[in-house]
């Protein structure tokens, strides 16, 4: 059992999965932009996927899908800090997605607990002090390139060993900047400067991620690797999909699992538990 704690509560890993919904207040996020850019609706949206069996609610408002438009940080922070009061207020756990150390810190006052950083605190060289300061937990996950440049041609050797040398190092880097370590939880980062195939090979062999004795998060909703091994598919065809690699992931390691359709897969995660 690994505990890692937050202000005013804990994850208990080890016991059962973990299902963060997410909630993109983005026009542009590459599988809900513009769904719920309006707060209202994005609220509503945030506590049906608490009453469909979601743990917490990822709240980021830039897209990281590849081409996005880059966000101000006060456009940012203009769009998620109303949201985050708001869910903060109902009691509802809420980890910001962001890598600008400006927008965390504002989520943080609002009531975020959990900081979620797609470029593990190298986006911004404030983000660290931001997190040891207010002593939240930390998804620290890999990405090879920007959001930009990621998908031109990655490349890698080992893809499972090198993503693992550099959590070895980002684990150091964060213990150094003042983030205990058990605090963190790490996440491959699927997708992110990935082809199908490093996707699907992180996927098969996500136990060797053990190793780093962290634990780990993983976000494979409706991301385009399914639609391509599916010859095709839809971005909202892709639930059935999706629902074969949370099962996967959970039974070879995952503790947290990063979804949009959250009624089905917290049925998949609740099933897997079982199995597991
Ligand atoms: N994937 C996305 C965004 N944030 N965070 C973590 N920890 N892991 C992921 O795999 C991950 C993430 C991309 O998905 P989405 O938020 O739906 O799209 P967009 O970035 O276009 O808003």
């Amino acid at each position: 059992m690994t505990i890692v704690r937050f202000p005013g509560g804990s994850f208990v890993f080890g016991k059962r999965t973990y299902v963060m919904g997410v909630l993109n207040v983005t026009p542009d996020s590459f599988s809900d932009g513009g769904e719920w850019i309006d707060p209202e609706r994005a609220l509503r949206h945030a506590r049906a996927m608490v009453r469909e069996g979601a743990d917490l609610v990822d709240v980021g408002g830039e897209s990281t899908r590849p081409r996005a438009r880059a966000v101000r940080a006060d456009e940012e922070i203009r769009r998620v800090v109303p949201v985050i009061e708001r869910l903060a207020a109902e009691k509802i756990l809420v980890s910001v997605d962001t890598s600008k150390a400006a927008v965390a810190r504002a989520a943080f006052r609002a009531g975020a607990k959990i900081l979620n950083d797609v470029t593990a605190l190298r986006g911004d060289r404030a983000m660290a002090r931001a997190a040891a300061d207010a002593g939240v937990a930390v998804i620290l996950m890999h990405m090879k390139g920007t959001p930009r440049t990621m998908q031109r041609n990655p490349a890698y050797g080992d893809v499972v060993e090198e993503i693992i040398g550099f959590f070895r190092e980002i684990l150091r880097n964060a213990w150094s900047a003042g983030i205990e370590r058990d605090k963190i939880i790490l996440d491959p980062g699927i997708g992110f400067g990935k082809l199908p195939e490093h996707n699907l090979e992180i996927l098969r062999r996500l136990d060797e991620f053990r190793a780093l004795g962290r634990p780990l998060a993983i976000g494979t909703s409706r991301k385009s690797f399914i639609g391509r091994s599916l010859g095709g598919r839809r971005v909202d065809d892709r639930v059935s999909g999706t629902a074969a690699t949370v099962a996967a992931a959970i039974l070879r390691g995952a503790d947290v699992v990063r979804v949009h359709d959250v009624r089905e897969m917290s049925d998949v995660a609740r099933m897997t538990d079982l199995l597991r």
